[in-house]
């Protein structure tokens, strides 16, 4: 109804502003008319927002089935070391190597090790700690003990009590017993024989340098002393003597 009173009035105030004003005959307004029908349902609205999650339901009857089982937990700390076990079988031989004279690596080692041994030797001989002859080498601490001492004292250092076996040998010696002016045990013991003496592992002496009339202990006098000049005597063991030994 508003809008069928509105049209005419609207063509009036448009025609009077113009300069050609014309008559207009505005009538009263129509009854309105009937309304129309419903229109068709509108479409469905968007889907709302999801709902709180309802309260827990009550507990089940007892006696359900069990669940599937869980994970494996971590893995334990490790156990206390066994004992050591039984040695096993030796492996099978290795292919044959070379003959050692035409292993260039074990050569080379060698003459490395010949070098070293004579580096070792030389400063040695230079501290006049040891006398080389040929392939013995000759040393003391000075100090003077009985014969079963000096024979100790050598095995420990890796040798044994030095015995002369050749005029050279014994000018070796005698130079030690003159330097610390203490006569040396050698290493000779009398054997069953009254006057036999010996090599200490029984072996026979071939060179010997007796002072004339020695030995003359005959059974009584077991060892053997070196006196300055390099000449020997049978002695009894438990004197102080240097202990010169070879290696
Ligand atoms: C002492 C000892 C003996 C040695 C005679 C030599 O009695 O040293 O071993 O034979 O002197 O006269
Ligand atoms: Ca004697």
């Amino acid at each position: 109804m508003l809008r069928a009173l509105a049209l005419p009035l609207l063509l009036l105030a448009v025609s009077s502003t113009q300069s050609d004003v014309k008559e207009v005959c505005v009538g009263s307004p129509g009854i309105p008319g009937t309304p129309g029908s419903h229109g068709l349902p509108g479409r469905d609205g968007r889907d709302g927002v999801k709902g709180d999650p309802g309260p827990p339901g009550p507990v089940g009857p007892p006696g359900g089935v069990g669940g599937l089982p869980g994970c494996d937990g971590l893995p334990g700390a490790p156990g206390l070391t066994g004992e050591r076990g039984d040695k096993g079988e030796p492996g099978e031989r290795g292919p044959p190597g070379l003959p050692a004279h035409l292993d260039e690596e074990l050569q080379a080692e060698l003459q490395d090790l010949r070098r070293q041994i004579l580096q070792a030797l030389g400063v040695l001989s230079l501290q006049g700690s040891a006398l080389v002859v040929g392939d013995k080498v000759f040393s003391t601490n000075g100090q003077s003990v009985s014969f079963d001492d000096a024979g100790e004292s050598c095995a420990r250092a890796g040798g044994q009590i030095a015995i002369p076996q050749s005029p050279e040998e014994n000018e070796a010696m005698a130079s030690l017993v003159k330097k610390h002016n203490a006569y040396a045990y050698l290493g000779l013991a009398e054997g069953p024989t009254p006057g036999e003496f010996r090599q200490l592992d029984g072996a026979p002496v071939n060179y010997t340098n007796w002072y004339p009339g020695e030995p003359r202990g005959r059974g009584k006098e077991r060892c053997v002393e070196m006196y300055t000049d390099g000449q020997w005597n049978d002695k009894n063991c438990l004197q102080y003597r240097l202990a010169i030994c070879e290696f």
